[in-house]
């Protein structure tokens, strides 16, 4: 069993109970990999300022996010199929990140739905939506996610099509005889066959059930999304959004000031500075490079979360230097929930905040408000 210390100690844990092509669809990204390796490596690059005797006695992590109050400046970020990694992955997941205060994002592609996830818990729950052709079925979501309660949508624009993720095929997740090698990787990994698939009935098909009736597998859910994201969507289609929902909207995928721009001109209240974990265009920058400046154009107008790449809690404090208001956490969440439940997401969630804790300690800040690009060493501090 992997002793998990940090936070990076659940993706080995996670990696040692899935089948190779689940912790490959999560761990992979687009192409040869390179954005995905620059978020983490640029971000871990930032250096900080250490700072001395600067009365750091109390620190007090807390925000407020679209009118929320936060114990920490952090959310769980939409994860499609998370319910492949745990029974009911998703529920648990909301269930630690709400048993600390915190907003857990459902995505549209989540196995457990909303009902199920507000009736499990009653903490703060964003929606995340994708574009969808049927605008009637994304109209129903949206009523949905009203109706249970969720306090902002999470669109993601970054997703016109699926990236070219090539390790799904070498892993098993697509590509020819996948439901073969899927099936003889599982019976490797008996205990994690014995929680999603053996001990009772697998999971329904979550929110997309209404349109997935007759689907029967993996490969039908994921056909029918491939077949069903929309790349026609236009700035001018968020106006129908908008009148869709009146609670805070968040757009997720912006990697450009003019879109961040635009976002805030569609009246948007955040946005998330995201490449989507590297999984659609290689070779875009990471969002750790490409947060400052959009900071600078729109963190005046809207929110600006940030996600691509965080890893730890130092990792969240550096994206706050950065310029962001809050963070999402993601691949994070997943490893942990896949290697330990949900009581993995509550240990993650407490290193996260140790972590935190212990950076702006050392940087000198007493409070998340006071996090700024003053706690980052200078190219002329090191030159
Ligand atoms: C083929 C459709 O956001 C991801 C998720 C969900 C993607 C659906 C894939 O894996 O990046």
């Amino acid at each position: 069993m992997v002793t998990i210390a940090s936070t990076l100690d659940f993706r080995d844990a996670a990696r040692a109970r899935l089948p190779r092509f689940l912790f490959d669809y999560a761990d992979g990204g687009a192409y040869a990999e390179r954005t995905l390796h620059r978020n983490v490596a640029d971000l871990g690059d930032i250096a900080l300022r250490q700072r001395v005797l600067q009365d750091v006695a109390e620190v007090d992590l807390s925000t407020t996010l679209f009118g929320r109050k936060m114990p920490l400046p952090v959310a769980l970020a939409p994860i499609g199929i998370g319910g492949m990694y745990r029974r009911r992955g998703e529920t648990q997941a909301a269930r630690a990140a709400h048993a600390r205060g915190l907003p857990f994002t459902l995505s549209t592609v989540a196995l457990c739905g909303m009902d199920e996830v507000r009736q499990a818990t009653p903490g703060p729950l964003w929606f995340q939506l994708y574009v969808l052709r049927d605008r009637g079925f994304m109209r129903e979501l949206i009523a949905k996610a009203k109706a249970v309660g969720a306090e902002a949508l999470v669109f993601t624009v970054d997703m016109p099509v699926p990236g070219a993720r090539y390790r799904d095929a070498h892993s098993g997740m697509s590509g020819p005889r996948a439901p073969l090698r899927r099936v003889l990787q599982a019976m490797g990994k008996p205990g994690w066959a014995w929680d999603v698939g053996l001990r009772g009935r697998p999971h329904k098909l979550g929110n997309l059930e209404p349109v997935l009736g007759n689907a029967s597998g993996m490969n039908d859910y994921m056909g029918w999304l491939g077949a069903n994201f929309d790349a026609s969507i236009q700035w001018r289609d968020l106006d129908w959004i908008r009148s869709a929902w009146d609670r805070p909207l968040i757009i997720k995928g912006i990697l450009d000031p003019e879109d961040a721009r635009a976002a805030a001109d569609v009246g948007a209240q955040g946005i998330v500075v995201s490449n989507h974990g590297g999984r659609q265009l290689d070779g875009v920058l990471s969002s750790a490079r490409a947060l400052p400046a959009i900071a600078d154009a729109v963190g005046d107008r809207l929110t600006v979360l940030a996600d691509s790449g965080v890893r730890s809690g130092l990792d969240v404090v550096r994206m706050l230097a950065l310029g962001a208001q809050g963070v999402l956490l993601g691949r994070a969440w997943l490893y942990a929930m896949a290697a330990r439940g949900e009581a993995g997401v509550a240990l993650l969630l407490d290193l996260i905040e140790k972590e935190m804790r212990v950076a702006m300690t050392l940087t000198g800040v007493n409070a998340v408000s006071k996090i700024d690009r003053s706690i980052l060493a200078s190219t002329k501090d090191i030159l």
